[in-house]
């Protein structure tokens, strides 16, 4: 992350994540089944999904563990190792919403339940308005096929939410009458409250950012001017506001947002800084358009407690050192 400049990942960059390996998938052989509560279930080959209208968009995709660690008190000493579950790319593909149209939904659809192709048939379910609103089956990933790593040939793009319910390697999309209760929205990526509750369905990203230049692991060559930038992103809609302090949070100034403010994607900010050689604490903090902003650790931990991890959006904290080295602590 500290070394990427603007808001696209490298294809060959994008964090991954696998339960049960990258499956070797021939894409001739490739299919998406379509069933349940439909008309008329459907087999698409990948050729057959490239006949439908495309739509390229810009989206983050972020694991709903990312900076995990920062809420447990042991932050990781760098933007990758803290912030790094969270890729942003151009997706190419067909809207779930254009498939369903195909199939028919029936009008006792609540729910599509969506399958991948590896070891694991990670599944998960979605409700059907999400489904019809902006879900993307991806086949392309920044002008070129999707990377394995990424699903190749095929994905679920599911724009802000939880990185889990990006299923990669899809192979079936059944459409259902309530949520099907799988592995990965039972046994996890449920939030464990501190009365003992987990909350359920949790989907979306709330609005969370990083300053990544300077930052962990990094040196400042003596007093001077400096650019303070990172990135910001909330699966709730776009950026609007992104404040920086450089002083613990005593004062904030407004970053200018550089480069295509997009929603649900990443967006890049940027601060001039002139750095006197005296300790300083970099903290950054963004405003997204429903108005939510970024909380302190205290905020989260206040409410969520430290049994569930997933989820965890505090304002982060770099500490630069009178010889220069930003550190973690
Ligand atoms: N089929 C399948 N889809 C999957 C997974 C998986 O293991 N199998 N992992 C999920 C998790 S936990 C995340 S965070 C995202 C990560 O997507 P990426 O590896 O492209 O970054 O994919 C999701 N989709
Ligand atoms: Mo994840």
């Amino acid at each position: 992350m500290q070394a990427l400049y603007g808001i696209i990942t490298p294809s060959a960059l994008h964090f991954e994540r696998h339960q049960s390996g990258v499956p070797d998938i021939d894409p001739a052989h490739h299919e998406l089944l379509l069933d349940g509560l439909v008309d008329r279930p459907l087999v698409f080959t990948m050729e057959d999904l490239r006949r439908f209208p495309s739509k390229s968009q810009i989206r983050f995709i972020e694991c709903a563990g990312n900076t995990s660690e920062d809420q447990v008190g042991r932050p990781g000493i760098d933007p990758q190792r803290s912030h790094g579950l969270m890729s942003c790319s151009e997706w190419t593909g067909v809207p779930l919403r254009t498939l369903l149209g195909e199939a028919g939904v029936s009008p006792r659809a609540r729910w599509v339940l969506a399958e991948g192709a590896d070891a694991s048939r990670h599944a998960r379910s979605l409700p059907l308005e999400k489904a019809l609103d902006d879900v993307l089956v991806a086949y392309g990933q920044n002008g070129e096929a999707l990377r394995p790593e990424q699903g190749y040939p095929l994905r679920l793009i599911v724009p802000g939410w939880e990185g889990n319910t990006n299923i990669k390697w899809l192979g079936h999309v059944r459409v259902v009458d309530q949520p099907y209760m799988t592995r990965d929205e039972t046994a996890s990526y449920t939030d464990l409250m501190p009365d003992g509750k987990a909350r359920w369905f949790t989907f979306l990203m709330d609005p969370k950012s990083v300053i990544t230049r300077p930052a962990g692991g990094q040196t400042l060559q003596g007093p001077g001017c400096y650019e303070i930038t990172g990135l910001a992103w909330s699966g709730r809609g776009t950026i609007r506001r992104v404040e920086v302090s450089t002083d613990g949070g005593e004062s904030w100034e407004d970053a200018r947002l550089t480069g295509a403010v997009l929603p649900k994607a990443a967006t890049r900010f940027s601060l001039a800084w002139r750095w006197d050689g005296a300790t300083a604490t970099l903290q950054s903090r963004c405003t997204d358009d429903t108005g939510a902003t970024q909380p302190t650790r205290e905020e989260v931990v206040a409410v969520r407690g430290l049994n569930g991890t997933d989820h965890y959006n505090g304002i982060k904290a770099w500490y630069v050192h009178r010889d220069g080295s930003v550190r973690h602590e």
